[in-house]
């Protein structure tokens, strides 16, 4: 453990629950030391087991209960600890400690999670991401608990269990798994057109990252930022990865749920094992009170965005995870996410999805964690004090001393005390409303399609094409032409060429009226104006005995220095012998590698005997190229380039003079994509 994680008071917390059985001795949960723990109590070796067995009981009692529900959405995910420190000084909008400190690093816990998907399926569906960030601060928790799509499918959370219910498994048959390509999901998609903007998203490479730490956070839903004086302002979260947003192919991320499930995870896990630890910085939106009606849309309808363009991000300080789980089930699978933990400075607005949000998830940690006590699994836990009257309930720890559990009270001085404002005690907004009780919704919520266009007005060639697969893709998967239909006429009001594109390819007509005249675009939505790096990247080395020693030695040297992660491939998992004594240890052979783990690729030789890996070889390059990755080769390995006709493409690298070829190499993989090859 490196000094920087002792410093960190949740991990000090956490090591007190810590258990390594490691070298110990067996006991039953009694603490009775076990002297057999293969062979149940029976009368006789062949005869029946005995009741009174009771570390056979307690074994397979506590082995029959292990499960524990699945959340209902974001079932599957992956979590580290890390920590968040502060560039600035926010106090001109905020009192939060934790953005007006500079001086505090504060412990985090972020969960990254598919929407859709169960536990148990592939990291690479299409679908949106979750990423909830639990800030252990000294005023208490706080939980961002944001998604990968700045808006979301509906605007009031009464309709969240209907999508929910249309984009999960269909109920007759539970199919299909992890999945929108299905004709609930596209029945309640024309059928609730406000959901049109956050479908574009869903259809566009932001749905398929090429890693959890490309891509962006957002928390969708408008807050308040309440400073020292009272004043308050709406504010948009935003994470922002240092290493740029990328995308998977559609292709790859089909392929990955074979060859790689766990691939988000692995490519998580792996980067901070390494020492890679992934960044993002955090960057807020803020609009003062008094021009809250100065937009094209209504800030409280989380089916709509503020384009940066307009409001610029200002980036307040930057979160580091430095530190994988000890242990899945205790910390990513209890850890409890609540959009309603904030600390003073930080506050909601009317936004009805958030609102209902602030029901919804308290609600579902009951019978998800089994009772009301979940805030005292270790994981959960805040690193401050806390007191209250609250008692009791299952799988209560605390032992409250004294008599008391009730306020106000006379016997125990009346504490625990409520503490006033102006000394730490959270006050909620004073937010002047008026209204008549009524179920309708603003006239200000009512463009659905506007932004929607924008997104689609802001993509790039390669991202409009892939948008139009993704659409193509999905309903064509749709079974009843009628909801087919229905929504190449919905995304008519989109963009009409789209919709015709969409008709054509899934058989249907094309829309007989729509089109739009919107044409703003937000340049900062296309994925290809974000930042670009070379750091990271996972680069496959084919090689076979008898390389050039020195030369491949010094270019995997650089590139490791650039940050680039190496990965050795050969006929054989084991020694590959270079001249002048350089061995490398390949760590895959043709069967555990497949082209679409890979961001770029080097060949540097063939085998002169083994055809079977020569063939698998070429397919690995062609699929590679057709991903639009980076190739390099040198030597021998240039031949191979010849052979498929590779050479003088973009982003194909067949420098002689090394260094040049080395570094030419970085500048590549760093473009992501060769999309013009
Ligand atoms: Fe939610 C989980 C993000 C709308 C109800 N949500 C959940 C998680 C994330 C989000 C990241 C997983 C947390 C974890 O890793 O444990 N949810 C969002 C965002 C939304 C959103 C960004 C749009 C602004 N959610 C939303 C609505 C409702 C919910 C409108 C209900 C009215 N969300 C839940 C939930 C979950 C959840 C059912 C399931 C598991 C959990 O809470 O702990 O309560």
């Amino acid at each position: 453990m490196t000094d920087k994680q002792k410093d960190n008071e949740k991990d000090e917390q956490l090591e007190s629950f810590r258990v390594n059985d490691k070298g110990k001795y067996m006991t039953t949960n009694q603490g009775l030391k076990v002297s057999e723990d293969e062979l149940s109590l029976t009368a006789g070796v062949r005869g029946p087991t005995l009741m009174e067995d009771f570390h056979f009981r307690e074994k397979l009692t506590h082995f029959d209960n292990e499960r524990i529900p699945e959340r209902v959405v974001h079932a599957r995910g992956f979590a580290a600890h890390g920590e968040f420190e502060l560039y600035q000084d926010m106090s001109r909008y905020t009192k939060a400690k934790i953005f007006t400190d500079t001086s505090i690093k504060t412990p985090v816990f972020v969960r990254f999670s598919t929407v859709n998907g169960a536990r148990g399926s592939g990291d690479t569906a299409r679908d949106a991401r979750g990423f909830a960030t639990k800030f252990y601060t000294e005023q208490g928790n706080y939980d961002l608990v944001a998604n990968n799509i700045p808006v979301f499918f509906i605007q009031d959370g009464i309709k969240f269990p209907d999508v929910v219910h249309a984009f999960k498994p269909e109920p007759h048959n539970d199919i299909p798994q992890a999945s929108t390509a299905h004709d609930n999901f596209w029945d309640f998609v024309a059928n609730n057109p406000e959901n049109a903007h956050m479908v574009m998203w869903i259809m566009s490479d932001r749905a398929i990252p090429r890693s959890f730490r490309m891509m962006e956070g957002f928390g969708v839903n408008t807050f308040r930022f309440v400073n020292a004086t009272g004043e308050a302002f709406f504010v948009k979260f935003h994470w922002k990865p240092k290493l740029g947003a990328h995308s998977l192919t559609w292709e790859e991320a089909q392929k990955l749920m074979g060859v790689d499930p766990d691939f988000h995870r692995n490519d998580l896990w792996n980067a901070i094992e390494r020492g890679d630890y992934p960044e993002f910085e955090l960057g807020v939106q803020i609009v003062n009170e008094k021009d809250e009606f100065t937009f094209d849309f209504d800030l409280l309808d989380a089916t709509k965005l503020i384009p940066e363009e307009e409001v610029p991000v200002i980036i307040m300080g930057k979160m580091t995870l430095t530190k994988n789980v000890d242990n899945f089930f205790a910390e990513t699978e209890q850890v409890a996410f609540h959009p309603g933990n904030v600390v003073p400075g930080i506050d909601f607005t009317n936004d009805p999805l958030l609102q209902a949000r602030l029901f919804s998830y308290i609600d579902t940690q009951l019978i998800r964690l089994g009772g009301p006590n979940f805030h005292e699994i270790p994981i959960n836990r805040p690193i401050c004090p806390f007191y209250n009257n609250q008692r009791e309930g299952y799988h209560r720890m605390t032992i409250n001393v004294g008599r008391v559990n009730y306020h106000r009270n006379s016997l125990a001085g009346n504490t625990p005390a409520p503490v006033p404002p102006e000394e730490g005690g959270y006050k909620h907004y004073e937010e002047k409303v008026e209204g008549r009780t009524i179920r309708a919704r603003s006239k200000s919520f009512t463009d659905f399609f506007s932004q929607a266009t924008m997104f689609w007005n802001s993509m790039s060639g390669p991202e409009r094409k892939h948008i139009i697969d993704a659409f193509s893709f999905e309903l064509g998967k749709v079974k009843n032409k009628s909801v087919r239909q229905q929504n190449v006429d919905l995304f008519a009001n989109v963009d009409l060429e789209l919709a015709e594109t969409i008709a054509r390819n899934i058989g249907v007509s094309p829309p007989t009226s729509g089109g739009s005249t919107v044409t703003k675009s937000s340049p900062a939505l296309s994925q290809l104006n974000m930042p670009m790096s070379a750091k990271t990247r996972k680069v496959a080395i084919i090689v076979s005995d008898g390389f050039n020693g020195p030369l491949v030695k010094s270019v995997l040297d650089y590139w490791k220095s650039k940050g680039l992660v190496p990965e050795i491939i050969s006929e054989d998992q084991g020694k590959v012998q270079g001249t002048k004594n350089v061995q490398l240890e390949a760590t895959q052979n043709v069967y555990t590698a497949d082209s679409v783990l890979y961001d770029a690729v080097y060949m540097v030789r063939g085998s002169s005997d083994d055809m079977a890996f020569n063939q698998k070889i070429a397919n690995f390059l062609d699929e590679a190229f057709r991903h639009k990755k980076t190739i390099g080769a040198t030597g021998q390995g240039v031949q191979w380039l010849n052979v498929n006709n590779f050479i003088n493409k973009p982003g194909v690298i067949t420098d002689e003079n090394i260094p040049n070829f080395a570094n030419r190499f970085v500048e590549a993989v760093a473009q992501h994509r060769h999309w013009d090859r």
